[in-house]
């Protein structure tokens, strides 16, 4: 296998390569192609259904930011519920909090059990937190029914292709809402923007009308390529994103996480968006 390239084919006209150290893991699971690679530079690397999902180089740009922001910006989140995410790197940052319960509700099991055998170091022990519950359901299926309350629910799925299409629409949203408590907060993954304009006007104005307050916020993973990530934001109340430097940074320095690309100043910083993005918003 030395030699060989993964060729990412998310995108028409562009197109990123990953060396092929080793292969590590090949499966077709039922949902979709898993691939499991070592590279050089980023470390190990999990591709599903030829598309770069996380590594372990820089994994920490995107679960830092889809977790600790909304996390920081609420305060008090003890419930929290996890859309996708089967690899594990949402859910091990969100333990790191003082929860008390984290519900993490992905569709491919085969993920997860792959996730937790190659990559143990995005992942840590997090299956194993007796306050992590792992379900192997459908994400919109889960939240129209499910009955509980979150204070928070992050959306780490795929890009909107096959079984994802429905986590971008809004009748999830609405369930989402739904599903929050009062200063609740949605976050959701949509898209690198200069690539994928439409998801992220979509996002933003599938949200819009359901929260008291809605936005995009942005984190930059190397390996998504193309410049800025944005998430999506939709919070039950105006506060969580307006809170002041000052009470973020004692909110971070309590909880004494560490971190690499996550600090109180990123988190404000990652609201004000390029007028590139900005402009999608209308
Ligand atoms: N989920 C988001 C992957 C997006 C990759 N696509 C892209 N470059 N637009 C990642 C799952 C990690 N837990």
């Amino acid at each position: 296998m030395s030699g060989a390239w993964f060729a990412e084919t998310l995108y028409r006209d562009y197109q990123q390569r990953l060396k092929i150290s080793k292969v590590l893991h090949r499966e077709k699971t039922g949902h979709q192609d898993l691939l499991i690679f070592e590279n050089p530079y980023f470390g190990r690397v999990l591709a599903l259904d030829g598309i770069v999902q996380t590594t372990e180089g820089d994994e920490f740009a995107y679960h830092e930011m889809i977790v600790h922001v909304p996390m920081f910006a609420h305060g008090k989140a003890r419930r929290v519920a996890i859309v996708g995410g089967g690899d594990g790197g949402a859910l091990e940052e969100v333990l790191k909090h003082d929860v008390e319960r984290a519900v993490m509700v992905e569709l491919d099991p085969a993920v997860v059990e792959l996730s937790r055998r190659y990559l143990p170091t995005i992942c840590g022990d997090a299956f194993d937190d007796p306050r992590a519950e792992v379900i192997f359901a459908d994400g919109t299926a889960f939240m129209k029914s499910c009955g509980e309350t979150f204070d928070v629910i992050i959306v780490d799925s795929t890009d909107p292709l096959g079984a994802s299409v429905a986590l971008f629409e809004r009748p999830f949203y609405a369930d989402c809402h739904a599903r929050l408590s009062e200063s609740g907060i949605l976050v959701t993954q949509s898209g690198v923007t200069f690539m994928q304009e439409q998801e992220a006007r979509d996002t933003y104005a599938r949200m819009k009308p359901l929260f008291a307050d809605s936005w995009l916020y942005l984190t930059q993973v190397p390996t998504y390529g193309a410049g800025f990530m944005t998430l999506g934001w939709g919070s039950r109340s105006a506060g969580p994103r307006a809170t002041p430097l000052e009470e973020i940074e004692r909110r971070f320095r309590a909880a004494d996480i560490e971190t690499r690309y996550y600090n109180p100043q990123a988190h404000v910083a990652a609201f004000g968006l390029p007028e590139y993005i900005r402009a999608l918003m209308g």
